[in-house]
């Protein structure tokens, strides 16, 4: 009977020395055959780098390219592990299949150490990782408290801040300094540090721009802080992702995202046309 981790051990080798006696020519085995080995084990490798290699796609904002890196830093780590461990599992269940008399493994100081510090490695960088994107201002904003309302207003003099409104069923903002209004729309200048002040008007909201990287619950009688940064201009589809009663599914909005001076040129005509609300004010029970 066989020590399982030995057994394990030596299979290991085997296998590395099976596949380094595969690269030289084996008279028993046909050329056909030979090929076809070789074109298996260059899809596989070809697969792997492919995988790796692909590079993410431009993100359109701060939030989503930090959130983008830390995925893939993850996924560098986590696909050769699970290429590593099938790998060793398929081969220990084909090479063990008749093995009718298996012994649980022995005690094996070294290996269980070897593991538990390895284990200690991955975690330790997921947790650095993980933190260190949670810990950015625009994924993790200030939020404001009772004693500190002043948190999530622009701070910097190109920032701007605009307040939203969530209700039943549809999104406001304002922009402070004019008297402009939007329904179901957030125009913002591109490139430019942006903080919306949300609140709710009845029940909980949230709102969720998936190619913004950006999602924050909204509450009745609290103010809660987005806080983005979008490089490119364009239209950006944003959901309400906290179920808010029938309405729920058309409680949709567009964050439009202007070049700078085509923002200040907007903003400038809204002030001037005197009536302050712009586009898509469709909701007939919107706040007033
Ligand atoms: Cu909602």
């Amino acid at each position: 009977m066989v020590d399982s981790s030995e057994a394990i051990r030596r299979a290991v080798s085997e296998l590395i020395s099976h596949s380094a006696r595969d690269s030289y020519i084996d008279p028993t085995v046909d050329s056909g055959t030979m090929r076809l080995r070789r074109a298996g084990v260059f899809a596989c490798l070809l697969a792997a780098v492919g995988i790796v290699a692909v590079a993410p796609a431009a993100a359109q904002s701060v939030n989503k390219r930090l959130i983008e890196q830390l995925n893939y830093q993850l996924l560098y780590v986590a696909i050769p592990l699970t290429l590593f461990v099938e790998v060793i599992l398929i081969y220990a269940v084909v090479r063990f299949r008749d093995n009718d008399d298996p012994l649980p493994t022995a005690e094996d100081p070294p290996l269980e150490i070897t593991w538990t510090i390895a284990t200690a490695i991955i975690l330790l960088f997921v947790g650095l990782a993980a933190y260190t994107v949670l810990a950015s201002p625009y994924i993790t904003p200030e939020q404001p408290t009772d004693s500190s309302q002043s948190a999530g207003n622009a701070n910097s003099s190109d920032a701007v801040t605009v307040r939203g409104l969530a209700y039943q069923w549809g999104w406001q903002f304002s922009y402070p300094g004019t008297n402009t209004t939007t329904q179901n729309e957030l125009v913002i200048p591109a490139n430019t540090d942006i903080y919306v002040r949300m609140t709710s008007a009845d029940v909980i909201h949230s709102l969720f721009v998936p190619k913004l990287g950006v999602k924050q619950d909204v509450f009745p009688r609290r103010t809660t802080v987005i806080h983005t940064r979008v490089f490119e201009p364009g239209a950006y589809r944003g959901y309400c992702t906290e179920f808010c009663g029938s309405g729920h599914a058309r409680m949709r909005t567009t964050v439009r995202v202007l070049p700078e001076d085509e923002y200040r040129r907007w903003l400038r005509g809204n002030a001037s046309a005197g009536n302050g609300t712009a586009t898509n004010a469709t909701a007939a029970n919107a706040p007033s």
